[in-house]
């Protein structure tokens, strides 16, 4: 497997071996629809040449608080090949092209991306499975946007936007991770203040339109669950 086929790639040149070894992965390659019309690696569709072709996959983004109503936040790895440093949203990845996370129709795809996410928030965070049951996430809706990360890289996703509420024990992957926070609403909002903190695209994105109001109403979520339109941004 894995670092084989990557191994020389111009593309990859520099980057760190794990990272590229993860470039190897598949991911499920969507219609504007978001129904799964083949598979490619994670590497070919995170290039820019790529997506500026209209080539669109499928992603997750989990937001976890905690009791006290606190956001978790993480600081991406400086070996990151996209968004290298940046701060986000608590994990994000993609569901891979295997039986369990690619689904057809609305509610087995949310499945899938509910076991990805389970399956990341360990990779990423070494967060247990048994601390994030599949059950509790609640998914909200999707969002489709286009973000380039440095000219070469870059996103072009449907992203499943997962709403979780745990108290976990972290033991962050430092190839993953720099660095986590959790924060209230507020402190979230005097982050965005400070010119020397970097943001993600989407987080941003999130964070301008639904966040807040989401966050506000962790309580009574069930009025914003299960969207079936997608939201284009
Ligand atoms: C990709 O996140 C998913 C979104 C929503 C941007 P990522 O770059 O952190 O993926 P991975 O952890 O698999 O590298
Ligand atoms: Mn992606």
């Amino acid at each position: 497997g894995g670092s084989a086929n990557n191994r020389g790639d111009a593309d990859l040149e520099g980057y760190d071996e794990e990272q590229i070894r993860l470039m190897d992965e598949m991911c499920i390659v969507l219609d504007n629809d978001d129904l799964p019309i083949g598979s490619a690696s994670k590497k070919v569709c995170h290039l820019m040449s790529n997506i500026n072709q209209g080539l669109l996959h499928r992603a997750f983004s989990v937001f976890l608080f905690d009791s006290h109503n606190r956001l978790l936040l993480q600081q991406r790895a400086t070996e990151k090949i996209t968004f290298p440093d940046m701060w986000t949203n608590t994990c994000c990845s993609h569901p891979l092209g295997i039986p369990g996370e690619t689904g057809t129709g609305l509610e087995a795809s949310v499945q899938g991306v509910r076991r990805a996410a389970q399956r990341k928030l360990n990779h990423e965070l070494g967060i247990k499975k048994e601390e994030v049951p599949l059950d509790d996430f609640r998914f909200l809706t999707r969002i489709h946007y286009l973000a380039p990360s440095d000219g070469k890289w870059g996103e072009h996703e449907i992203d499943y936007i997962l709403f979780i509420r745990a108290n976990v024990t972290l033991e962050p992957n430092l190839n993953e991770v720099r660095d986590t926070c959790y924060v209230s609403a507020d402190e979230l909002r005097t982050m965005f203040k400070d010119n020397s903190l970097k943001f993600t695209p989407w987080f941003k994105l999130i964070c301008e339109s639904m966040l807040f109001e989401w966050w506000e109403n962790l309580d009574g979520l069930e009025k914003y669950e299960n969207e079936t339109e997608i939201r284009r941004m």
